[in-house]
C-alpha cells in the first residue's frame, strides 16, 4: 500500500520544485536564528541569497558529527526551547552523544514517515504490529510506536530483549508484523528451535529490520527461519530515527522520503558530489525540521542512490543496501574490508551460522595486522567428525581469501559462545594502537 500517494508518486519535477522551496525556507531560518549556521555559511563565503536552484544545495558547507558533538546538548536549536516536545539521543560508540530534539511539527513528519515505510512493507490498519526495537532514547522503539499510530494500527510496544515473552506475544496477540534489529531477529529464531516452537506456524507475515548493516545473505536466511518477508529500514538519530528510507514490496532499494530528507551522495575523501548510481557517503539535509535542523549532514555510511524508477509506483529514488560505513571500514594490511562482506560470505557456506567476532591485532615484532575470525559452528556440524571440522575451516579460508582478497586467521567456535545481541550487535574488536 502507497500511504501518500500525493507526495510519494508525485511527478519529479513537481518534487525537485518542492525540494528547492523548502531547501530555501530552510536556510534562510537557518542562517538568521542559529549562530552556529551563520558562522559556517560566512566562513564559508556563502549566502542565502546564492541558493538559486536545489543543485545549489553543494555550495552549502557540510555539518559533521563532532559539529553536533560540540554543540552538545543544545547548541543547533533553531526554535525557541518551549517549542521541543521529545528528545533522543545516540550514545554511538565514542565520545559525547547526539541528541536530536523534536517540535511537534518533527514528530508529525517522523510519524508520517514511518507510516509510509511500515506501509511500505504492506502494513496497514488492520495489523498488529510488535516492535522489539528498544523504547527510550534510541529512536528506533519510539519511531515505530509513532508512525504505527498514524498508519492507525494496534501497536505491541514490547520493547528489546525477553524473548521467550516475545515470542508468546507474536502469539497471543496475533502479531502480523515484526520490528527488531536483523541480529535479533536470527537470535529469536534459534531460541524458538530450543523451545520447540515454529515460527513458521505463527500469524507474521514480514519483518522490518534495520538499525545495523545486514546483508542480502542474511534476509534470506532470516525469510527462510520465520516464514515472512524481511524488509530494510534506514535512518539516524541526527536526521530524526528511523524512516528516513525504506523497502517496498520490490526489496530492491530502499525509497527516501524525498520531499523530508533530501539525500547526495559524496566522495568521502574530496567532499565532491558524486552522480547517481556511484557509490559514495551518503550526506542528508533535513527539508521540513524545525528543532535540529540539518544541512548537509554526513552519515557516513556508503551506499549509492538508484534512480531508476521502481516497479512499485513512488517516483521517490532510493538508496542501495548499505555497503557498511566510512568509520567500520577495517583496512586490513591495506585491504579494505567491511564487517558485512564478511557477513554474506559466510551465510553461504553450509555448516556455520553467521555469528561472528572479527579481532584485529597488530604482531608488535612484524608490525603486520592480524586479524582473526571467530565463526559459530552449526550443531550437527559440530558433532562431526575432526577431519570435517577441518575441510570446513580450509573451505572458510578460501571463501574468505577469494572474496575479501586476504587471508584471515579462521577459528571455529562451538554453538552459542558468541555473544547475542537484542540491539545493533558488535562484531569487531580492533586491539591495533594505530
Ligand atoms: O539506528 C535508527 C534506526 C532505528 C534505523 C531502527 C532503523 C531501524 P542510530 O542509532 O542513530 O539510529 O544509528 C544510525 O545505524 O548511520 C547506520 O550506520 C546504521 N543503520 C541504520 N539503519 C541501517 C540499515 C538508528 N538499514 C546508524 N542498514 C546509521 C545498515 C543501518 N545500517
Amino acid at each position: 500500500m502507497i500511504w501518500n500517494p500525493e507526495l510519494e508518486c508525485m511527478d519529479r519535477a513537481a518534487r525537485k520544485r518542492l525540494q528547492f522551496a523548502r531547501l530555501k525556507n530552510l536556510v534562510e531560518h537557518v542562517y538568521n536564528a542559529v549562530p552556529f549556521y551563520r558562522q559556517k555559511f560566512d566562513a564559508a563565503g556563502v549566502k542565502p541569497s546564492d541558493i538559486t536552484c536545489i543543485a545549489d544545495i553543494a555550495k552549502l558547507p557540510f555539518t559533521t558529527k563532532s559539529d553536533l558533538r560540540e554543540t552538545y546538548p543544545y547548541g543547533l536549536l533553531a526554535v525557541p526551547q518551549s517549542e521541543i516536545v521529545e528528545v533522543h539521543m545516540s550514545s554511538g560508540t565514542t565520545g559525547t552523544p547526539v541528541v536530536d530534539a523534536y517540535t511537534d511539527s518533527d514528530l508529525n513528519d517522523w510519524a508520517e514517515a514511518m507510516a509510509r515505510s511500515l506501509a511500505g512493507a504492506g502494513a496497514c490498519k488492520n495489523d498488529t504490529i510488535q516492535n522489539a526495537y528498544g523504547y527510550g532514547l534510541f529512536t528506533g522503539g519510539m519511531g515505530v510506536h509513532h508512525g504505527t499510530r498514524k498508519l492507525g494500527a494496534t501497536i505491541v510496544p514490547i520493547s528489546s530483549g525477553n524473548t521467550e515473552k516475545q515470542l508468546a506475544m507474536l502469539r497471543d496477540f496475533k502479531s502480523s508484523v515484526f520490528t527488531c534489529t536483523p541480529s535479533y531477529a536470527l537470535y529469536m529464531a534459534e531460541r524458538a528451535k530450543e523451545l520447540g516452537i515454529d515460527l513458521k506456524a505463527l500469524p507474521v507475515r514480514a519483518g522490518i529490520f534495520g538499525a545495523e548493516p545486514w546483508s542480502e545473505g542474511m534476509r534470506i536466511k532470516i525469510e527462510e527461519e520465520w516464514g515472512i518477508k524481511a524488509y530494510d529500514i534506514y535512518g539516524l538519530t541526527e536526521i530524526t530515527g528511523p524512516g528516513v528510507a525504506c523497502e517496498c514490496e520490490a526489496q530492491n532499494g530502499m525509497h527516501v522520503n524525498e520531499d523530508l530528507f533530501y539525500p547526495e551522495i559524496i566522495n568521502p575523501e574530496t567532499g565532491e558530489p558524486l552522480p547517481d548510481g556511484e557509490k559514495g557517503e551518503l550526506v542528508f539535509t533535513t527539508l521540513t525540521k524545525q528543532g535540529t535542523p540539518l544541512i548537509r549532514y554526513r552519515t557516513r555510511d556508503i551506499t549509492f542512490i538508484m534512480d531508476e524508477e521502481c516497479g512499485c509506483g513512488r517516483t521517490t529514488r532510493r538508496i542501495h543496501r548499505l555497503f557498511g560505513r566510512t568509520d567500520d571500514m577495517m583496512i586490513i594490511r591495506g585491504v579494505n574490508v567491511f564487517p558485512s562482506q564478511v557477513e554474506n560470505a559466510l551465510v553461504g557456506i553450509k555448516g556455520v551460522e553467521p555469528n561472528y567476532l572479527i579481532t584485529l591485532n597488530r604482531n608488535p615484532n612484524t608490525h603486520l595486522d592480524e586479524a582473526e575470525l571467530q565463526v559459530e559452528v552449526s550443531a550437527e556440524a559440530f558433532s562431526d567428525e575432526t577431519k570435517n571440522l577441518e575441510a570446513l575451516r580450509a573451505n572458510i579460508d578460501a571463501v574468505m581469501k577469494s572474496k575479501l582478497g586476504i587471508h584471515l586467521k579462521i577459528k571455529l567456535v562451538e554453538p552459542k559462545t558468541i555473544e547475542r545481541f537484542t540491539g545493533k550487535s558488535k562484531r569487531v574488536i580492533d586491539n591495533r594502537k594505530l
